[in-house]
């Protein structure tokens, strides 16, 4: 099978530096060989190698850089629109998670009836209404829906296919008052870390998938959804996040499922380390869920 590892060294959705270092990280970690030792035909993408610095002070209204996420997320979108229409299975390496703005719209582009797992400490569902940091990473969502009215023109071309019963959160702790509202008043089906507890990560799964119907499935894996003792170098730690297994489990069930047409893993940023051993742990963390999701099995 064909993979595109699609590097998507992106910080604009985000003030902190270090996050556009996520790709080279994680291809110096093996990543590539590892999944050629999977069986895949792998090739790599740098849609935003011609991508210009951000512009300081882009802002619309209260939020920031919204050029230069336009540009880097329409990038994307072609690139992997490109890869999917080849038959090659994007994995889009971040940068923050404001880049599934075009990784998402490539993939329901090409499968209008695909579903969306989104593995997340946080909903990353605020509109440019609701946004109390006015950082894009934490707004993909409500593009992917439609739901801003006033969209900056950079973003206008985004297709904004997203239907409420076709995602399904995993993995909540950290969601804002505007996005609790927001969840409740679209029926979007969330599973927090209560319902993780409650129910195990496999039932959670189970009803995931149940929620979101048959079809294709995208993954978008922000890793602070782990809890911050594994991936301590990510920009919004959050405790209380999901054990290594949990994280892993998750997309090795995935992998079982045949389903899956896309993934990206995100919001891994080797800057915020405080130690080496954060680094190799976060990197290390990153690149396992990427090869559990592409196949990779314990025995
Ligand atoms: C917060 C944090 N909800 C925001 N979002 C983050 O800025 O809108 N997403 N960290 O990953
Ligand atoms: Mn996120
Ligand atoms: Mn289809
Ligand atoms: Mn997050």
């Amino acid at each position: 099978p064909q993979l595109s590892i699609v590097l998507a060294p992106f910080s604009g959705g985000q003030p902190r530096k270090g996050v556009d270092l996520g790709p080279k990280y994680m291809l110096k970690q093996g990543l590539p060989t590892h999944l050629e030792e999977l069986g895949y035909d792998v090739e790599i993408n740098e849609p935003l190698a011609g991508l210009p610095e951000a512009e300081e002070d882009d802002k619309f209204g209260h939020i920031k850089n919204p050029t230069s996420v336009g540009d880097a997320t329409k990038l994307i979108y072609e690139n992997n629109l490109e890869a999917l229409n080849k038959n090659s299975f994007p994995l889009t390496l971040g940068g923050d998670h404001s880049i599934a703005i075009g990784t998402v719209s490539a993939v329901l582009e090409k499968h209008p009836d695909a579903g969306l797992l989104w593995v997340d400490a946080h909903a990353d569902i605020n509109t440019l209404e609701s946004t109390i940091s006015g950082n894009l990473h934490g707004c993909p969502v409500s593009f992917l829906m439609g739901l801003n009215e006033n969209v900056p023109t950079s973003l206008q071309w985004v297709p904004k296919k997203l239907r409420p019963n076709k995602i399904a959160y995993i993995g909540l702790r950290d969601v804002d008052p505007g996005e609790k509202q927001i969840l409740k008043k679209l029926g979007i089906p969330a599973f927090s870390m209560y319902h993780i507890d409650r129910y195990g990560m496999n039932t959670v799964i189970e009803m995931a998938l149940e929620a979101i119907g048959p079809g294709p499935l995208i993954l978008s894996y922000d890793v602070d959804a782990i809890d911050p003792q594994y991936v301590p170098a990510t920009g919004t730690p959050v405790r209380g996040g999901l054990t290594l297994r949990e994280a892993l489990f998750l997309p090795e069930r995935l992998a079982e499922t045949k389903r899956l047409v896309a993934m990206d893993v995100v919001e891994v940023n080797p800057r915020l380390a405080s130690n080496d051993v954060h680094v190799v742990d976060t990197i290390s963390a990153g690149c396992a869920v990427a090869r559990c999701a592409l196949g990779e099995t314990l025995l």
